[in-house]
């Protein structure tokens, strides 16, 4: 029997949401032991993992229908090309998109920027423009823009974030200048968890013309996304943290620029003709897919886009915020511990670090007891910097996460305070 045989079940709004249900029946890898304990996995914003639907959807793909895609006049490369295009649609969707022809494919967020800071960038940013980010950014954010301001002669400009670690809209404001050419920030901060007022930034940046860019890597898994209602020129995000495979994400931009923008890298599929003197590009999307796309990675992405709409969104942000308060208030009362980033809205993700010892040292004791954190700078060194610790000590929370996980991560940092004092 293929593994296309086998009955998935598919979630549906119609029934209760219920944590430990979708964990159990959608999550096979949740079900197992780490040195004799249950996997409690809390390290969703590095990667998500992922539910039989997407597994499945990928193994089908590949038993029945792998081909190359919109080059072939063959039945399977129909059917290839018929998955990677319904992808596209869903991720249309998924973004409240107005048009298919505006989702680009890529390998995740870190290349959307690059895409978009090495075409629009430079067509844009010139010498002594500024570009702004803010001080929550992962580096993904930061040094697309670095490079480019340092290639045209720009100067990288950071809007601050205060003690909670929140940008004010005030302070974003006062950051941006008459030479602010570009603006780019993150809808959520991954190693805080910090909600920007993304819609506020945008309308800031887009009443004095200037185009924004945002990365929205940590909002995909937990916000409901609307880039019309964002008003926002470019946005980002990576499957792998929304449940779906690694090496695919997607980055949404506005037609009109993606018309007008030189394509980001050459080769078969992004053009319509070629000569030795003369390259006619291909309509977008096509002109910045160069080379063979990951088309089972869309595939499954496509998968993991249609399993967390089939939950809702708002489901599993309500949930995520009850785990969050939760883990909060325990972890928080714990004696040492500090938490980092205490912004009044937050998505899915607790910092924190304790004196006595390096975040290092109480992540290898949590796995002991099976419970998986990120311990480090998260890439986000400069927000390590501004709360002066070199890492902290990150859980960050899933749709198949329960009160029982919070209740082994406070047991493990129990022991981790008694160890340490
Ligand atoms: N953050 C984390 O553990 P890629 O690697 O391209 O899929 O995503 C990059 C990226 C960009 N922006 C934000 C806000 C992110 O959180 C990430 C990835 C992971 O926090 C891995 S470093």
């Amino acid at each position: 029997m293929t593994t296309s045989n086998r009955e998935i079940v598919r979630p549906s709004r119609s029934e209760p949401f219920d944590a430990a249900t979708l964990r159990a029946r959608d999550f096979p890898i949740l079900n197992q032991e780490i040195h004799g304990h249950r996997l409690v996995y809390l390290d969703n914003a590095a990667t998500s993992q992922k539910p039989r639907a997407v597994i499945e959807a990928i193994t089908r793909y590949y038993e029945h229908d792998n081909a190359n895609v919109h080059r072939g006049v063959h039945t399977l490369s129909e059917r290839a090309t018929h998955g990677y295009e319904t992808a596209r649609a869903r991720v249309q969707a998924f973004l409240g998109a107005p048009s298919v022809k505006e989702i680009i494919f890529t390998r995740g967020t870190s290349e959307a920027i690059n895409l978009v800071a090495s075409t629009f960038g430079h067509e844009r940013v010139d010498t002594g423009d500024e570009v702004l980010i803010t001080g929550l950014e992962h580096h993904s954010n930061i040094v697309p823009w670095q490079m480019l301001c340092r290639a045209r002669g720009a100067k990288l400009t950071v809007a601050p974030i205060d003690q909670r670690g929140v940008v004010t809209p005030e302070a974003f404001a006062a950051a941006l200048t008459e030479k602010t050419k570009l603006v780019a920030f993150s809808h959520v901060s991954n190693a805080l968890g910090t909600i920007n007022p993304a819609e506020q930034f945008t309308a800031l940046a887009r009443e004095r013309g200037i185009p924004v860019v945002i990365d929205g890597a940590q909002a995909a898994p937990h916000l409901k996304i609307d880039v019309a209602a964002l008003g926002c020129d470019f946005y980002a995000f990576s499957g792998h943290k929304v449940y779906g495979p690694t090496g695919i994400g997607a980055l949404w931009g506005k037609a009109e620029h993606l018309e007008s923008m030189p394509p980001y890298q050459g080769g078969g599929e992004m053009i319509r003709s070629v000569t030795f003197e003369e390259t006619i590009y291909n309509t977008i999307p096509h002109k910045f897919e160069a080379g063979t796309p990951n088309i089972a990675g869309a595939i499954g992405l496509g998968a993991a886009l249609e399993y967390v709409s089939a939950i809702g969104l708002d489901r599993i942000a309500a949930h995520e915020d009850e785990l969050l308060q939760q883990a909060t208030a325990a972890v928080g009362a714990l004696p040492g511990i500090e938490l980092k980033g205490t912004a009044p809205h937050k998505a899915g993700v607790l910092s924190f670090t304790l004196a006595a010892a390096h975040p290092h040292d109480i992540g290898t004791i949590l796995d002991q007891r099976g419970v998986a954190v990120r311990a480090g700078h998260h890439c986000a060194q400069p927000v390590m910097e501004f709360f002066g610790v070199p890492a902290t000590v990150r859980a960050s929370f899933g749709l198949y996460n329960t009160s029982e996980d919070i209740e082994a991560l406070v047991a493990g940092l129990q022991e981790v305070v008694k160890v340490f004092g």
